[in-house]
């Protein structure tokens, strides 16, 4: 906790509580960010969109991600990442062209330096630890914000992206948004690590944990890991614990696999 109840900072393990401006700006694009994820979901049932993962409860997670990045640093999203793309400047209307069935990403990568939003877990992986790795190689001092979920740590491209970004020092910050689930499968099936973050310290990678609904700290933990990866220390790993409160996608049924008093709390 970064700020008391009574909104008085207290500080936290050596990181510091962003200014206020920084909050007040991240609340402001949290509000859009929930109401972007509720039009989305609406699109579905019009018939307008295909399908959509939604960050609902994981808004959080989704604006610091993305305020934490200066302009010509990169954001590398999933499939659910759409709020944080649009939260470093993408077209919402763009961003939702591919989950209305067209070929391409609906917008231009370069434009808001956004990769296109990847939907096989864990390949962005590789692709942002290149990014890293030739902007080091060309003398830049660009950040990449690699994002993936809890259920893409088990894939390969995971571990081999660690493992390329600590051997060459690249300037990448893996953020795991650990929602508990993996479409069915609840985290307790997905691994028995101690914790996600404990999965850098084969690789050399320093981990850290952090509410991912609790939007200071997150600005602090983030923050920090870009200015470390800047500052030339090497990727950094930091695990958000949040939850997915609705359904994978809609069309995916979650009652069939968790109990409505989970969800609840
Ligand atoms: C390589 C690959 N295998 C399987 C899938 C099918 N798939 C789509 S989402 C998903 C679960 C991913 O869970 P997690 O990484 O926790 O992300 P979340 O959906 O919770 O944000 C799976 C298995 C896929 N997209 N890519
Ligand atoms: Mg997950």
């Amino acid at each position: 906790m970064l700020i008391d109840p009574d909104g008085r900072p207290t500080g936290l393990a050596g990181h510091d509580v962003p200014p206020a401006d920084a909050l007040v700006r991240a609340f402001g694009a949290l509000v859009t960010a929930r109401r972007l994820n509720d039009q989305a979901y609406a699109l579905v049932r019009q018939g307008r969109l295909a399908v959509y993962p939604s960050s609902h409860g994981q808004e959080a997670c989704q604006i610091a991600a993305a305020h934490v990045l200066a302009d010509d640093d990169w954001l590398f999203p999933t499939y659910r990442d759409t709020a944080a793309s649009v939260a470093r400047g993408v077209d919402p209307v763009e961003v939702l062209v591919l989950l209305k069935g067209d070929w391409h990403s609906g917008y231009d990568p370069y434009e808001h330096k956004v990769a296109p939003q990847a939907t096989p877990l864990a390949t962005q992986l590789i692709h942002a630890v290149g990014v890293a790795h030739a902007a080091r190689l060309k003398g830049e001092d660009t950040v990449v914000m690699a994002m993936c979920g809890d259920g893409a740590t088990s894939e390969g491209d995971f571990h081999e992206a660690l493992n390329f970004a600590a051997v060459f020092n690249a300037p990448v910050v893996f953020f795991v948004q650990n929602n508990e689930y993996a479409i069915s499968v609840p985290l307790a099936r997905q691994s028995v690590a101690p914790s996600l973050a404990h999965k850098g310290v084969g690789y050399g990678v320093p981990g850290e944990r952090v509410d991912g609904n609790d939007m200071a700290a997150l600005l602090a933990v983030l923050g920090d890991a870009v200015a470390k990866a800047r500052a030339g220390e090497g990727p950094q790993l930091v695990e958000a614990h949040t939850y997915r409160m609705q359904a994978h996608t809609n069309a995916d049924d979650a009652t069939r696999y968790r109990q409505d008093d989970e969800v609840a709390a």
